[in-house]
């Protein structure tokens, strides 16, 4: 059953329905409570988390995997669709023992969790495993959360996927533990971009208190997560950062700042996809734009596009106008064609995107 969005005024049902930006009810707690509790003796549970995991997807992922190894279940997998390859800073987590490739996944689990996926296409070659586990229950924060699991903990408040493993895993009775506590604090602190977005709320910082107080080291987990990378990344941003093209002009004078990444650029300097994750937030500084935009090209010959608001745009419409989602002030999607016409469509897409209350 779906909840009616908005909906027609009057009505005992309609009436009754959360309103659809509203977080999880008391009665999706306690199913999500029931699916974990009523796994049969041997219980096979499989975690999924989003295609191209970031610190949140994996950290919520592993940190929920070790909670239920901590309640003794122990036929456990956690893995995400695509090549099982762990991007380097997140390769010193916790639990990593749990990951196996998407291809060895259990095809029929008692019970699935994903994590911080959208939507069900997030899972890539796993979302099958919706239809064929006995029950399957989505964690996420998006927005735009198409509401595709059996039992959805779907919070758009929340400034992580972390925050609602943690309320899951209280629940649960679990308590946080220094392995559990460092992968919500990398999901936290990723999200929060290190505790800087608005999304920063005073409950965050009560969450990262509670994660801290278990001994977890957050000078070594930033260092090891956001500042390492390997000289030829640092040489790959000099080149891609040089070609940047600031279009004051654009979204309707508030400015896009946006480049473009190839493979060839990759292996040229011998470097993995994921280094380019960060890249957005050197682009994101440019004072001159509201809206800035990376542009990667993928194996495949599409591109995945990271976009980024300061507020006078919401970027998660740019997103699902073309295809993809986010949230307001962080969003992507992956486009066809070349670099130029991808960066065409957005440009077409920013000025329906102005927000009300835009700020500037
Ligand atoms: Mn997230």
């Amino acid at each position: 059953m779906t909840v009616p969005s908005g909906g027609p005024a009057g009505g005992a049902l309609a009436e009754a329905a959360p309103p659809v930006d509203a977080g999880p009810t008391e009665a999706d707690w306690s199913a999500a409570v029931a699916a974990v509790r009523d796994l049969p003796p041997e219980g096979r549970v499989l975690l999924i988390c989003h295609v191209n995991p970031d610190g949140d997807a994996l950290g919520s992922m592993l940190g929920f995997g070790l909670g239920l190894r901590r309640l003794g279940v122990r036929r456990l997998q956690a893995t995400f669709p695509g090549p099982p390859e762990v991007p380097e800073p997140f390769r010193g987590l916790p639990g990593l023992d749990l990951l196996v490739p998407a291809t060895e996944a259990y095809p029929d689990p008692d019970l699935v969790v994903c994590f911080d996926a959208a939507s069900g296409s997030r899972l890539g070659e796993l979302a099958d495993r919706l239809e064929t586990a006995g029950a399957a229950l989505a964690l996420d924060h998006h927005a735009s959360n198409t509401r595709f699991g059996r039992i959805n903990l779907v919070d758009p408040h929340a400034a992580a996927t972390s925050v609602v493993v943690e309320g899951l895993l209280a629940r649960l009775g679990v308590a946080l533990d220094a392995g559990i506590a460092e992968c919500l604090y990398v999901a936290l602190s990723t999200d929060t971009g290190s505790f800087r977005f608005e999304a920063t709320t005073p409950a965050v910082h009560e969450l990262a208190a509670r994660l801290l107080a278990t001994g977890i080291r957050p000078g070594d987990i930033s260092r090891r997560i956001f500042d390492t990378r390997p000289f030829g990344a640092v040489r790959l941003f000099g080149e891609v950062l040089g070609r940047a093209r600031l279009e004051p002009a654009a979204a309707a004078g508030h400015g896009l700042v946006w480049t473009y990444a190839t493979q060839d650029d990759l292996a040229r300097h011998d470097q993995r996809p994921y280094v380019l994750e960060a890249l957005i937030d050197s682009v994101r500084c440019t004072a001159e734009a509201d809206v800035s935009c990376v542009v990667k090209q993928t194996p495949a010959g599409d591109w995945a596009v990271s976009m980024r608001s300061k507020g006078a745009v919401d970027v998660s419409r740019v997103a699902v106008a073309l295809g993809g989602g986010g949230h307001r002030f962080a969003a992507g999607f992956t486009g066809s064609g070349t670099a130029d016409e991808v960066v065409d469509r957005i440009r077409a897409e920013l000025d329906g995107a102005l927000t009300a209350v835009a700020r500037h």
